[in-house]
């Protein structure tokens, strides 16, 4: 079978009479994306690099800094292969002798696309380690804040964002209260990293309510509640005071589990003492909690007595730790399920993230396969990776991060493949005008995003189903051949022999290539997987069929639970924490003292949320999700994204009273706008949406006119503050903004 792999899942390839290609659902796809059927719509995309460019006035003046202001508007050259080799090579050597390997910042943080060989990140880094290495980024921005405060409070092996669940099967046999902070957008379960053959999430879900499963989801928008479930409304950003004014009900009223407690955990006395209020004085009660949130006294109070008496489970969906001090609800949610006790009880306890992608909640075995060697680095320097800006702008010689003092080194090029920060991180004109700082920026990328715009070289690189690979998810169980489909554009190249080309220059091609050919990589990694497991089929039938799963005709995997063995005898298998225990207050954390993570569970009020004096002045809070038509900001240009936007322009959800009160109408022209930016919006009225809340999709493409951005990308108005000074993680959950009619002068 001719299959073609995405982050978006498996599809068919099929071609017409004509010869023209194009992409069905996968067979054995119970719930295909119909957004990664349009992938081909990129394939002769205006929006396409066709060859090498560079920055004309970077061209004519490489070290001059006057140069550097024109980075984001400046027009472009297209130059050979050969050529921009050598001003790659030679830029790298200016920058080595004048500040050494770690000026060279290689972290590309960014979702590239599916396939084990052709995987962006991993070329570069192989490729620039191999010329000495780089300064690098860790953790992502996904699970940022979680990633780094989970190991703490559970230990390392609780490091990942889809390692806490429990499986979808044992929820379905015995959970029977399903409680969402943040709900279940389930146009994410469309995606997972890798790939994969089967989206199993959204159907799962469906199947826990329609058979009568209960479900209560806490979210400022009812279409994050899927049918059936009993939605609640509450202020962004406030679920951690909700969390600690049921774990405070638990307490008073005699219904905290504190055999599990003592057995299980360690801190829960500090912890109490901070819900009674006795050293500030504010017991973090349910009317506490309710003034904070808005959620109804009784109804925390009701819930906290359900969570104690019913097998349940509380999940929490990744947006949430993606806000100030989003490391809190996090913790607050391990402490509420240790209290409620049904901490490793088949199907309960807590869980993160469950439809945030696919896998989340999936009994798979998991094809831990080789991937694309990237080689050992030699520069030690790194950034928790939502730092870039503070990084780049020179001005700070160290940042603080999980008990470390990282120095930040100066940096003299950047380059970036297979992410785009110009979609991802925030405060973008501050990031535009840190990006002006390096004397070289390179981008290799398959389209102009706003980041390719910002660059001095930029190198085409073809797009996924211009290639051949093997496609995996460390957290799925298929294997797929990734066939090309089209050819890519005559000068554009993947990034593999884009990089073998630049290697070649350098004297480096030998040690990049390995002197394999696409095929003989693609083929080479399979054999890889072959020894790992030997019960996957031999080469020919594999690359034959066009894929392979561990699971697919074996009977399914059995499913996890992650907990039991623990909370059964927490002596004789401990956590991998410093107690051993479930850390409900850390010694570790509170050791670092830092103002904004104390050592339990807290709640902090965001310097940008709807109870913040700032509110007076921005009264809205937005929140931006993750785009229901395309990848971030891939698929920017294919038709579900396109014929999602009204006039050209992104929508912006808005309550419709708000927007009565404001004389803005359904399809009104709105500018958004606070001290940070400005941007144009097509008014949506949506009902099911919270007053004073506005949501924005990420994933259009940044495109400042004037200072206003008419691409309608969030992030031209979110805050680079952090989650906090342990995680370092992004935080654009925790925004303020104003909205009005646009100026008609604007959009004309
Ligand atoms: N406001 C706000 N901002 C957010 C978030 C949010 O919730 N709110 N969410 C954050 C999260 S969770 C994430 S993960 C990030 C995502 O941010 P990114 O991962 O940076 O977003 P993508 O659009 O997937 O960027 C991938 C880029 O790689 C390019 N690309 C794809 N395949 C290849 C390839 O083979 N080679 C090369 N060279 N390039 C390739 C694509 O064209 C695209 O430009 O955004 C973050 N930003
Ligand atoms: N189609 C599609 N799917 C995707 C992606 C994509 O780009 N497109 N990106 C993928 C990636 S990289 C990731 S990390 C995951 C992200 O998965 P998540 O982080 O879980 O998803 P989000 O869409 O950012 O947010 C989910 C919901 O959280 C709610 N929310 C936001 N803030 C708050 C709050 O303070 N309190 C409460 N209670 N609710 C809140 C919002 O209403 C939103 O609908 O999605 C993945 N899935
Ligand atoms: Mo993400």
């Amino acid at each position: 079978m001719h299959l073609f792999a995405s982050h978006l899942g498996t599809f068919e390839v099929e071609h017409d009479a004509a010869g023209q290609p194009s992409l069905r659902p996968f067979r054995l796809d119970p719930d295909p994306s119909p957004v990664g059927m349009a992938y081909l719509d990129l394939a002769r995309h205006p929006s396409r690099i066709l060859s090498p460019m560079v920055r004309r006035s970077w061209l004519e003046a490489p070290t001059d800094p006057a140069t550097r202001r024109g980075r984001g508007f400046d027009d472009y050259v297209a130059v050979s292969w050969d050529q921009a080799a050598r001003l790659v090579a030679d830029a790298l050597a200016r920058t080595r002798d004048r500040l050494g390997n770690e000026g060279v910042f290689g972290g590309s943080y960014g979702w590239a696309s599916a396939g084990r060989f052709h995987h962006a990140q991993s070329q570069l880094k192989r490729f620039l380690n191999l010329t000495g290495g780089f300064t690098s980024a860790v953790n992502t921005y996904s699970y940022g804040a979680a990633g780094v405060l989970l190991p703490h409070v559970l230990g390392p092996d609780y490091k990942d964002a889809c390692d806490t669940a429990p499986s979808w099967s044992d929820i379905a046999a015995s959970c029977r209260l399903l409680v969402g902070f943040g709900g279940f957008r389930l146009s994410n379960a469309q995606v997972e990293a890798g790939g994969t053959g089967s989206h199993r999430a959204a159907p799962a879900l469906r199947d826990y309510v329609g058979n009568g499963g209960r479900m209560v989801v806490f979210s400022p928008s009812a279409a994050d509640a899927p049918e059936g479930a009993e939605h609640h409304f509450l202020r962004p950003n406030t679920d951690t005071a909700v969390m600690l004014g049921l774990c405070h009900t638990l307490l008073v009223r005699g219904r905290a589990d504190h055999d599990f407690l003592a057995r299980c955990t360690t801190g829960f006395e500090p912890f109490a003492r901070y819900l009674l209020g006795e050293d500030d004085g504010e017991p973090k009660s349910a009317a506490w909690a309710s003034a904070i949130s808005g959620v109804p006294e009784a109804v925390i109070t009701w819930l906290a007595l359900e969570l104690a008496d019913t097998p349940s489970l509380i999940n929490l969906s990744w947006s949430l730790q993606r806000a100030r001090f989003g490391e809190q609800p996090y913790w607050a949610a391990i402490a509420l399920a240790s209290m409620a006790g049904h901490v490793g009880e088949r199907g309960c306890g807590f869980a993160f993230g469950l439809t945030a992608v696919n896998s989340v909640g999936q009994p798979v075995r998991r094809l831990k396969g080789p991937s694309f060697e990237q080689g050992r680095n030699p520069v030690g320097h790194y950034i928790p990776v939502a730092r870039i800006t503070e990084l780049l702008e020179g001005e700070h010689r160290t940042i603080a991060y999980n008990g470390r003092i990282l120095p930040l080194p100066k940096i003299g090029l950047v380059w970036w493949a297979g992410g785009n920060p110009f979609h991802h991180h925030q405060d973008l004109g501050r990031l535009a005008r840190a990006f002006r700082n390096p004397e070289t920026v390179i981008v290799t990328d398959s389209v102009w995003t706003a980041t390719a715009r910002h660059a001095d070289i930029v190198l085409p690189a073809a797009l996924p189903f211009e290639r051949n690979d093997i496609a995996a998810s460390s957290r799925d169980n298929w294997l797929v051949y990734s066939r090309q489909v089209l050819p890519p554009p005559d000068n554009v190249l993947t990034d593999h022999d884009g990089l073998r080309r630049i290697a070649r220059v350098m004297g480096l091609e030998e040690d990049f290539s390995e002197g394999r050919s696409e095929a003989e990589w693609v083929a080479h990694l399979y054999d890889g997987y072959r020894t790992r497991y030997p019960e996957l089929p031999p080469a020919e039938m594999f690359f034959a069929q066009g894929y392979a799963g561990l699971d697919i005709d074996a009977a399914a995997p059995a499913p996890a639970d992650h907990f039991r063995a623990f909370v059964t005898d927490p002596s004789a298998r401990p956590l991998r924490t410093p107690s051993g225990l479930i850390e409900l207050f850390s010694e570790t954390v509170a050791g670092f003292d830092y103002a904004d993570h104390p050592g339990h569970p807290s709640w902090m009020q965001p310097e940008e949320c709807l109870l913040s004096p700032l509110a007076k002045k921005h009264g809205f809070h937005l929140l931006s999700p993750q785009p229901s038509t395309r990848l971030h900001s891939q698929l920017h240009g294919a038709g579900p994204s396109q014929s999602a936007k009204r006039d050209g322009l992104e929508r912006v959800e808005i309550n419709p009273g708000d927007a009565a009160a404001l004389g803005l109408a359904e399809g009104d022209v709105a500018e958004i706008y606070n001290e940070r930016g400005r941007i144009l919006a097509s008014v949506a009225l949506a009902p099911h949406l919270m007053q004073r809340v506005l949501v924005l999709p990420t994933g259009g493409w940044f495109d400042p006119v004037d200072g206003v951005d008419h691409g309608g990308n969030p992030n031209t108005l979110t805050a680079i503050r952090p989650t906090s000074t342990l995680a370092q993680a992004t935080a654009p959950n925790s925004c303020l903004v104003s909205i009005r009619r646009a100026d008609p002068r604007e959009t004309a």
